[in-house]
This record gives structure tokens, C-alpha cells and sequence, in this order.
């Protein structure tokens, strides 16, 4: 009894492994054995981009004040994890090896989707759409981090962003950020997205997120 058991379990074996070998020819799966995605953006948090900087200083030496002086506009950068992995726990049976890939470029869209505080903001998109370059290289079965443009200077500048500077108001968007690469060798081109929510405001100070 438990040697046909045995027997039966070697057949589905053998069968398993022959369906495998026999799918390493021409077979389109393995153009696909291994996948690139965001693990995280902004090691997972929400991003608050404060439109304007506050400066050294919030207060004049009478503490009472505002120092406006050293205030200055900064741009938003924002961290990116990417991930290279196999595509499945089934490590290349073909022997093939996995592929290390580039990311070469990426579109960054935002969407507004609510305000909020007294004072009124004018309409229309917090950032217009943008088209960004870069060269990160995600090694075969690695995690890699970089840092993508996420709000440019130049829209902090200008209305609806402008608009919240020394107010108590907010824009809450929506980004979706659109990354594309090719791996390396075999240049298969990939695409992918990932999403944050991202709030516009004047926060006197936020604490450094690194
Ligand atoms: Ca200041
Ligand atoms: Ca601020």
C-alpha cells in the first residue's frame, strides 16, 4: 500500500517536472520570471509637503513675531524602495538567471481630492503632470532605494500652492507615480505604479522624515 502511494506521488513528480521542462521553450511565462515593484514610498507614510520653509527661525527675538527673512521655498523629494524578486518561489528552473533592471524614468499625477481650514483656496490641480529621468539599478532579488522629484519648486510658487503659505488651510492629492525600466542584457521594458497620498500645507515646522 505504501509503496503504490510512493509510486502514484513519483509519477505526479516526474509529470510536474516534465509539464516544467517541456514549458522552458518558447514558453512567454519565463520572459516574466521576475517582477519589479514599489515596495514603499516614503517608508510607508503619508507625505506632508509643507509649500513653504520656515526658515532658522519662526520668531523675531521678541517671540512674538514672525520671522519671515529666512523663509524659503524647497523642493519635494521623496524616497522610493523598489524591489526585484522572482516571480514566483519557483527560482528559474530553465537555469536562466535573474535579471538585474534599470530604472530609467518615471511620470508623476497628481489629483485633488479635497480642502479643508478657513481660508479658501483657489481651484485646480496642486501639481500639473510631470515626466522625471533617472538610473537606479535593482539587482537580481534586491531592494534598492532612491529619491525621485515629487513637487517641483516651481509649483510651490504658484496658485493653488502659493495660496497656502502663512494660512492654516490644506489640499489633500492624491499622487500616482508611474515608474518604468528595462532589465538589463535582455532590455524587456517594464512599467509600474505606486500611490501616496500627499497633503499641501504651511506647517510652521515638521520634524524631519527621513
Ligand atoms: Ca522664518
Ligand atoms: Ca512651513
Amino acid at each position: 500500500m505504501f509503496g503504490k502511494k510512493l509510486t502514484i506521488l513519483s509519477l505526479i513528480s516526474l509529470f510536474a517536472v516534465g509539464a516544467v521542462l517541456l514549458g522552458c521553450e518558447d514558453d512567454p511565462a519565463y520572459e516574466h520570471r521576475t517582477i519589479l515593484i514599489t515596495s514603499s514610498l516614503n517608508g510607508g507614510m503619508p507625505y506632508l509637503s509643507d509649500v513653504l520653509n520656515q526658515g532658522d527661525s519662526v520668531y523675531t527675538d521678541d517671540g512674538v513675531t514672525f520671522k519671515l527673512a529666512d523663509d524659503f521655498v524647497a523642493e519635494d523629494w521623496i524616497k522610493v524602495q523598489f524591489y526585484n524578486r522572482p516571480y514566483s518561489a519557483i527560482i528559474d528552473p530553465c537555469g536562466g538567471e535573474l535579471g538585474d533592471f534599470l530604472v530609467t524614468g518615471y511620470d508623476v499625477e497628481f489629483v485633488r481630492v479635497a480642502d479643508g481650514g478657513p481660508t479658501p483656496i483657489p481651484p485646480g490641480l496642486p501639481v500639473a503632470p510631470f515626466t522625471g529621468q533617472t538610473s537606479i539599478l535593482v539587482p537580481a532579488q534586491s531592494m534598492v532605494e532612491g529619491y525621485i522629484v515629487l513637487v517641483p519648486f516651481f509649483e510651490k510658487n504658484e496658485s493653488p500652492l502659493v495660496d497656502l503659505q502663512y494660512s492654516a488651510s490644506e489640499i489633500l492629492a492624491l499622487a500616482t507615480l508611474t515608474f518604468r525600466g528595462h532589465e538589463i542584457g535582455s532590455g524587456r521594458e517594464v512599467e509600474f505604479t505606486a500611490g501616496i497620498s500627499v497633503n499641501f500645507a504651511d506647517p510652521l515646522e515638521i520634524e524631519d522624515i527621513d
